[in-house]
């Protein structure tokens, strides 16, 4: 980071915050930034950087995954889909039989009942683990596993770095651990230090959007607050998009 405003280097960048199953707040939010793109056009195709947890906790995480693969199949923007410790989760629910009682108790419920998975009941999701295991095999079409191992850890522009969750403060970004940029809380989000980047993420709810000199934090906590934010970045501006589910 110079002293000088940070900058995508000239390209537009719209960031998405965490979407967690909420297709009810997805489709006005992107409506308004291809609103935003048609009345405000660039020449180079802009990126649409997910910050991840597109599963987990809203009711619609399949719906969710359908529309970024729609968005990237055609449309006027980059698609880049992040991975967040939702997806990490899920890729290890598929394989760690250990990891699946939690998983379903805590975060998967609505991500089950999205793909027409039967829940156990409480109490129930020990013995249970192995059956919906397979069921969420057969369940998960083969474009949604694919997205799933394709979502990358992070994206740079200019800047500019789009992340999940944060970094680990006194690591070089280039050294960071993945767990840490799927994961990491309060040893981020307390940190003063300038990271190297301005890092752009989500994973940590906040009531208004963070715009910090260090970090840039969107997610709004849509499973609660009913709000999804976007950050479009384009040279040194940044402007904040919300939509309501
Ligand atoms: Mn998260």
């Amino acid at each position: 980071m110079t002293s000088t405003a940070p900058t995508t280097g000239g390209r537009r960048v719209y960031a998405v915050g965490d979407i967690h199953g909420h297709t009810d707040a997805l489709t006005p939010l992107i409506r308004a930034l291809q609103d935003d793109l048609a009345g405000d056009p660039v020449a180079e195709r802009p990126l649409l950087v997910f910050l991840g947890d597109y599963f987990d906790r809203g009711p619609d995480s399949r719906g969710v995954v359908d529309m970024i693969l729609e968005l990237e199949a055609d449309g006027p923007f980059e698609v880049v889909a992040l991975k967040g410790n939702h997806e990490d989760a899920l890729l290890r629910v598929l394989t760690d039989a250990d990891f699946g009682p939690n998983w379903i108790r805590n975060w998967g419920r609505a991500t089950l009942r999205s793909y027409g998975v039967e829940v156990p009941a409480p109490g129930l999701e020990a013995a249970e683990t192995a059956r919906v295991q397979a069921d969420l095999q057969a369940a998960l079409p083969p474009r949604h596993r694919d997205f799933l191992a394709r979502c990358v850890m992070s994206r740079t522009v200019g800047d500019y770095l789009f992340v999940h969750a944060g970094v680990r403060p006194g690591v070089a970004l280039a050294a960071q651990d993945d767990k840490d940029l799927m994961w990491i809380r309060y040893d981020f989000l307390e940190s003063e230090a300038d990271f190297g980047k301005v890092v752009v993420h989500g994973h940590t709810p906040s009531d208004a959007p963070e715009l910090r000199v260090n970090r840039i934090g969107i997610d709004t906590g849509v499973y609660y607050s009913g709000v999804l934010t976007a950050v479009r970045l384009e040279g040194t501006d940044q402007r904040i998009f919300q939509a309501r589910a």
